[in-house]
């Protein structure tokens, strides 16, 4: 059976291949919302990387006060910078109030590409804590990587790269305090942030493949992902500028999925797809690794990065 208009595909390998024989091309057409792989990650392993990221000190444990060198790494809601531009984050004093902050491990092309060369110096630094952090036989990037290339049908999953092989960070681990957000946005290094001088220009699609590996939950309300059924285009741009875009939503009916993931899963969408993650305010944070992929259909290469 293949999935109707907009569906999700879901389960092991061998079910998402029977509900979407060209998984990646669903995907870039919007013709698939997303492919759900259940339970690749085990919770136990999830729980005891959690457990290890704060013994290093790469994240806190919320139930204790926010330790100063978090609050200077914070990023603050709906950050993202253009092209070369460098200017500071309008939104981080009334975030800092709020608590709403997300701690960043790894390197994000969006928060520190404006400045190439130190973006993939940061990239370097990644790429040698994440074989610290991560063994051979428990890596849950090589599971995001692996599960990537069982649905690229035959095409080489790599680590984004410029020309002279420099690489980009390999997929960022991402925490989520406070009841932290993400607004309905999309996400496109070609469409949103213009950088024309990456590599990751060329691909026609975006993608994200994102592990969860804790869930924010109060009572039984957990923060999960809301995908639209609506591709970017530049009319939609004022209303996710405005926050608009609900309404817009409602006058145009256009309707949504979300995809509720417990930790251990992994999802993949399009992200010219509007999308959100509305915040629950829980006890823990939610804690995802997180990737984009960089697609199209002549090149038989697919990028990966953070
Ligand atoms: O955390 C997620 O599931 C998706 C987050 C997202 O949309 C983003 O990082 O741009
Ligand atoms: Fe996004």
């Amino acid at each position: 059976m293949t999935v109707g208009l907009g569906g999700v595909a879901e389960g092991d390998l061998e079910s998402i291949l029977q509900q979407a024989p060209r998984p990646l091309a669903d995907l870039a057409a919007g013709r698939l919302m997303a492919i759900v792989f259940r339970g690749v990650y085990p919770p136990s392993s999830c729980q005891q990387l959690i457990d290890r990221l704060v013994a290093e000190d790469l994240l806190y444990d919320p139930r204790q006060p926010i330790p100063e060198k978090f609050q200077e790494a914070a990023i603050p809601e709906g950050y993202y910078r253009e092209g070369r531009r460098q200017e500071p984050p309008l939104a981080w004093e009334s975030n800092k109030a709020t608590g709403k902050t997300r701690i960043d491990i790894g390197t994000s092309l969006g928060y520190r590409g404006s400045d190439k060369e130190a973006f993939l110096h940061h990239a370097a630094e990644t790429r040698a804590l994440f074989a610290r952090l991560f063994t051979e036989s428990d890596n849950p990037v090589r599971i995001i990587y692996d599960c990537l290339a069982q649905i690229a049908q035959g095409r080489r999953v790599m680590t984004a790269h410029e020309p002279d092989g420099r690489e980009y960070g390999p997929a960022i681990i991402r925490a989520h305090y406070g009841g932290y957000a993400y607004k309905p946005h999309f996400d496109s290094v070609r469409l949103r942030e213009k950088r024309t001088d990456y590599a990751v220009y060329d691909f026609d699609h975006q993608l994200a493949g994102v592990l969860v590996l804790q869930n924010s939950r109060v009572g039984d309300r957990t923060a999960q992902c809301i995908l639209h059924r609506c591709l970017w285009t530049p009319e939609i741009d004022p209303h996710l500028k405005n926050d608009t875009f609900h309404q817009y939503a409602q006058d145009h009916a256009i309707g949504h999925v979300e995809v509720r993931l417990e930790p251990g899963d992994l999802y993949f969408f399009n992200t010219r797809l509007i999308h959100e993650v509305p915040g629950v305010d829980g006890e823990l944070p939610r804690i995802v690794l997180a990737t984009f992929i960089g697609y199209s259909p002549s090149r038989e290469d697919v990028y990966v990065w953070s």
